[in-house]
């Protein structure tokens, strides 16, 4: 036995799929699955894996169980080694909250073998729709938070983010305040990162501290529940989320369950699940503070390693390491990203890609001064809730229609201007940006990203980031777990093949980029003020 492979198996939960990538101790992966909430489960109506109501926007609870059914029949089906994995982790789509009634712990504790989750789990929510990050409807719950912690600079400092509408917190505080009795029969909330191990290990898995920071609700120095953030929230709050532990540590061990029924061994470790973003931080390697990742997909988000924190209440987020307990990560997140991008293009480009490339071929670097902000969701990076499109010439001045070649230079220049002005803000410096994420293929998207910041684009050779990093920490846990010691990061990493260069920056480009910037940033400032109105 000693000489056996070891397989580390990573989950990721996003908001539109659950996938699962299985690698190696040399990190190969070796197995990969994918299911789809709308395709594969469509008796849940989701779309894009979420029901939305105007600004609020959530998930069936259920439908993250029945997809894990449905994964691991698959993988069983595809005869997937799973009789080799050793340790589990995973990523789930930050902020999202599972509302567990009291019949769920002992629910979880009891599973079967002989019949699938979905059929056993059915009543164990005191909410069946989970709120998720695509909601926006807490504001008047952020205003009041803030308010009772001494303004947005406080939280920041605090929490590590002013109070944002899809934080948890601020949803819980919605739920305790219009829907007092599904609160009270509520035993515990679960993250979505959270909740998905608890299925595992078949009882309540604590929160990680990195996607815990997502909450606005842990101190993020201290790692600790923030007393002050509890009490503006809710009543009993603390007993109801239950411990934080750091990201590298064991939750618990599979259920035996899943052993006799998928043929898993009898002490797979489960470690702790983190958020998306931590996860792709993890599965991006990134441990210099020179280097960010851009992640382009449903949400685009940028994110980088910092070895200290420094909240800021205008933008961006400071989040506990996921791979490093003592460092931080920070982000910015911007909810117009892949469906603004196709929305353009299915207006100026009819709807090809190819077509849109070419027009940004023909247009010149810098769009003649033309500037378009393209809010189809309300906005969090600058927070801009009223939606709509604002398009201004070369002069400044607002105009109605732009020609489709300009607004499909606007979006793209637009995207990459706001990212740089913002990160610069968040403390970012970038020598080397990792593109990832489903558009991160598109060589003229990452053409205009590494003139805008002027510095060269790498690629990983797999664009799921939070899959891999997922397994990536399975390992990491495994082995801090094995040596009874943490084991840095980069440990883990050395077998890694190095990341492909896609781009390397024009000098010209981007010295007229940073030109534009200030103009840029007046504009968003101009934008932003519509807000209020
Ligand atoms: C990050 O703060 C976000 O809200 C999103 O990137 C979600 O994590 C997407 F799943």
């Amino acid at each position: 036995m000693a000489d056996e492979k070891r397989l580390f198996l990573g989950l990721d939960s996003s908001t539109q799929g659950l996938k699962c990538t299985i690698i190696d101790e040399a990190l190969n992966t070796v197995y990969e699955r994918a299911i789809n909430f709308d395709r594969d489960l469509p008796r849940f109506g989701t779309k894009g894996g979420v029901q939305a109501d105007g600004l609020k926007v959530t998930s069936p609870s259920l439908m993250w169980v029945a997809a894990l059914d449905l994964l691991l029949e698959q993988m069983r089906a595809d005869n997937a080694p799973l009789a080799l994995v050793r340790a589990i982790s995973g990523s789930g789509q930050q902020h999202g909250s599972v509302w567990l009634n009291a019949k769920a712990e002992g629910k979880l504790r009891n599973l079967q073998a002989d019949q699938p989750l979905e059929a056993q789990l059915a009543d164990i929510f005191a909410i069946a729709d989970s709120p998720v990050w695509m909601d926006s409807s807490t504001g008047a719950q952020c205003a009041a938070r803030e308010r009772a912690l001494g303004g947005a600079q406080a939280v920041a400092d605090l929490t590590g983010s002013r109070a944002y509408e899809r934080f948890t917190g601020n949803q819980i505080a919605k739920i305790y305040e219009n829907q007092p009795d599904a609160y009270a029969a509520t035993s515990h909330i679960a993250l979505v990162s959270s909740f998905i191990p608890s299925l595992l290990i078949g009882g309540f898995a604590p929160i990680d501290a990195s996607d815990g920071s997502g909450m606005n609700l842990m101190d993020i120095r201290r790692k600790t529940w923030a007393p002050a953030a509890l009490d503006c929230t809710a009543p009993g709050l603390a007993a109801k989320l239950g411990p934080i532990v750091a990201s590298h540590e064991q939750v618990g061990t599979l259920h035996p369950s899943f052993s006799q029924r998928y043929g898993f061994a009898a002490d797979v470790q489960v470690i702790a699940f983190s958020g998306d973003n931590p996860n792709s931080l993890a599965g991006l390697r990134l441990q210099d503070p020179g280097d960010i990742a851009i992640s382009l997909g449903t949400s685009d988000t940028v994110f980088g390693f910092l070895a200290d924190a420094k909240p800021s209440a205008s933008e961006g987020h400071i989040f506990a390491n996921p791979v490093a307990p003592d460092a931080y990560m920070a982000m910015l997140c911007y909810k117009n990203g892949s469906l603004t991008r196709e929305f353009i293009r299915d207006q100026s480009a009819g709807g090809s890609w190819k077509t849109y490339a070419q027009l940004l071929e023909a247009s010149p670097v810098g769009n003649g001064g033309c500037i378009g902000f393209y809010i189809r969701d309300p906005e969090i990076t600058p927070p801009i809730l009223k939606t709509g499109i604002w398009r201004f010439d070369g002069e400044g001045k607002r105009v109605d229609r732009f020609e489709p070649a300009q607004d499909c230079r606007a979006v793209y220049e637009g995207q990459f201007l706001s990212m740089r002005l913002h990160g610069r803000n968040v403390g970012f410096k970038p020598h080397r940006i990792l593109a990832t994420g489903g558009a991160s293929v598109d060589m003229s998207l990452i053409r205009v990203m590494a003139d805008v910041f002027g510095a060269p684009v790498f690629v990983a050779e797999k664009s799921d980031s939070a899959s891999l990093g997922a397994a990536y920490r399975a390992l990491h846990g495994w082995c801090c777990r094995q040596t009874g010691a943490f084991v840095p990061f980069g440990e883990i990493l050395r077998t890694s093949a190095p990341f492909k260069q896609v781009a390397t920056p024009d000098a010209a480009a981007h010295a007229l980029y940073t030109a534009m910037l200030e103009r840029y940033a007046e504009l968003e400032a101009k934008v932003a003020q519509l807000r209020r109105n």
